[in-house]
């Protein structure tokens, strides 16, 4: 979909007609970790689309965490893998405990993009088998964390923002590491990989002012993983 260029820091997508908006461009942000600003901008409304499309499959809901608090992301998950929290704990489970039927499968387009984006960060060949999706609403935060129920962490993980902006914080290895706050927009994409990918991060509560003219008040963000071997 598209490939690097070294020498002006573009990512030239492949054909010409979706040069729509502003070229993507690519950004280090940490040891493996490339932020690749406006990578799905010419794919937003497919992928706002493909959300719903899921969500009519598997709802999203506040899950419960281990410790008891209900969690103010509303999430859903399509692919083999979703993200699941209850009383007894976090864990990959093949089906949705809300109607236990297996997750959507994966769409196509989701699949195909977090594989160029993975490529594109320099990572080849990522086979992702989880797709969660987060919705944050005004106010809505995620504390720091590590993603670290993965089996494989060989493999990057890859996030796409959609709607509304909002702070990501991330730090290093250790929980107590001095975090740095970035702006993740629209059609951004970011690829942790290699040293980064046991990176805490989190995100600050979505401003009251938070908007995006595709969403309102919303913002979606996809975490793309591979969770088995
Ligand atoms: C850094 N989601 O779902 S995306 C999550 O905006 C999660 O919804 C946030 O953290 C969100 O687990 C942040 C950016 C992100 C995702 C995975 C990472 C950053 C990461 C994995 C390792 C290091
Ligand atoms: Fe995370």
């Amino acid at each position: 979909m598209a490939f690097y260029s070294a020498t002006r820091h573009y990512l030239m997508h492949s054909t010409p007609d979706l040069f729509a908006s502003a070229p993507a461009t690519r950004e280090p942000i940490a040891d493996g970790a490339w932020l690749l600003r406006g990578f799905v901008l010419d794919r937003a409304d497919q992928l706002l689309d493909t959300i719903q499309r899921v969500a009519a499959q598997a709802p999203f809901r506040h899950q419960v965490t281990p410790g008891g608090h209900t969690m103010s992301a509303a999430m859903s998950s399509c692919g083999t893998w979703g993200w699941v929290t209850d009383r007894h704990g976090y864990r990959y489970s093949a089906r949705d405990p809300l109607t236990d039927q297996p997750w959507p499968a994966m769409p196509e387009l989701l699949q195909q993009l977090a594989v160029s984006a993975a490529a594109a960060g320099g990572y080849e060949g990522f086979e992702p088998d989880a797709c969660l999706i987060n919705r944050y609403e005004t106010g809505a935060k995620m504390g720091l964390h590590q993603d670290k129920d993965e089996d494989d962490m060989d493999a990057p993980i890859v996030s796409v923002s959609l709607g509304a902006p909002i702070r990501f914080l991330f730090g290093g290895l250790a929980r107590t590491d001095k975090a740095a706050g970035w702006k993740l927009e629209h059609g951004d994409v970011v690829v942790w990989g290699g040293a980064s990918r046991l990176f805490f991060h989190g995100v600050a509560p979505l401003g009251k002012r938070a908007e995006h003219p595709m969403t309102g008040a919303v913002r979606y963000n996809l975490t793309f993983r591979k969770v088995r071997l």
